[in-house]
């Protein structure tokens, strides 16, 4: 008797295939409206407390970063690891539909290196990120092994993210052509998200894309694609939740966010991208 021999092909999820392909990817809809309305109410409370510090305040790996805005005075930029404090956005964190999505990208043994809240208030103009491959920001770079392929960075969207709004802008398969030499003076998050710098790097910025996202859907790009977002000329705030997470056998920091598929809660904060963890630990205002 003769077995017949079944060969099964099996594809690539979309969104895989489109990581590979152009170094991002986009799942409509991952987080229903109710949840988004829950963790925009936890974004009000960060904002409330990081403006109540009234400059530049740090905890520990928490750090709220305050901007003055020419339109709108001071401003909350961003938060670092709400996460130890705040279980809606704790939740959200070890949330298993991102690990279906993380899994066949990275596996399911992964560690987290950002925790953080990005706000850009309605007429912000100081809400800018100048282009930029976040690789720049993986630091020590001996901590990061094979950082091509170990690393995914998310973003959730909590508002509509359009081109007024300052949705970001990525360059489609710039993450094939390794770390490039992007000119931009002092930090990227001071910095407009000027055309010009990719053309003086060799790129085309006609090639750029809009990510333009509903609330409730989930991005994600890799540590080389190159992307940039402008200031919110629209009437309303634009809110971005991003969680970076890492092959944890490919990174010597970052906290547990799965191991073995299973989430892991945060405990007693462990060192990440705050050098002075365990030298400064107490709360105080950093130097801008
Ligand atoms: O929030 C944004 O638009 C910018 C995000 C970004 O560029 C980054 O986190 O590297």
């Amino acid at each position: 008797m003769q077995l017949a021999v079944q060969t099964e092909t099996r594809s690539e999820p979309d969104h895989v295939a489109q990581f590979h392909r152009d170094g991002y990817a986009v799942v409509r809809g991952l987080f229903t409206p109710a949840e988004v309305a829950e963790i925009a109410a936890a974004f009000d409370r960060e904002y409330a407390a990081g403006l109540a510090h009234g400059r530049s305040f740090r905890h520990g790996n928490l750090y709220y970063r305050l901007r003055k805005d020419a339109e709108r005075g001071p401003i909350v930029r961003l938060a670092q690891w709400p996460s130890y404090h705040d279980p809606v956005l704790a939740k959200v964190r070890t949330d298993r539909r991102i690990l279906d999505l993380l899994q066949p990208l990275i596996g399911r043994d992964l560690k987290q290196i950002i925790n953080q809240l990005h706000w850009k208030p309605p007429g912000a103009k100081a809400a800018e990120f100048a282009f930029h491959q976040d690789i720049r920001f993986r630091r020590p770079r001996s901590a990061y092994r094979n950082p091509a392929v170990s690393y995914v960075q998310t973003g959730l969207a909590i508002d509509p993210h359009t081109r007024e709004s300052g949705c970001m802008r990525l360059l489609p398969g710039s993450h094939r052509n390794g770390e490039i030499a992007l000119p931009v003076e002092g930090a990227i998050g001071d910095n407009a998200a000027a055309e010009a710098a990719l053309a003086t790097a060799g790129l085309d910025p006609t090639k750029l894309v809009d990510l333009k996202l509903e609330p409730g859907d989930f991005a994600m790009w890799g540590l080389f694609t190159v992307h940039g977002s402008g200031a919110n000329d629209s009437k309303r705030d634009r809110r971005f939740y991003l969680n970076g997470y890492v092959r944890a056998s490919d990174c010597a920091r970052g906290e547990w966010a799965f191991r073995g598929g299973r989430p892991c809660a945060l405990g007693w904060p462990q060192l990440v991208t705050y050098e002075d963890l365990f030298v400064r630990p107490e709360p105080h205002f950093p130097p801008e």
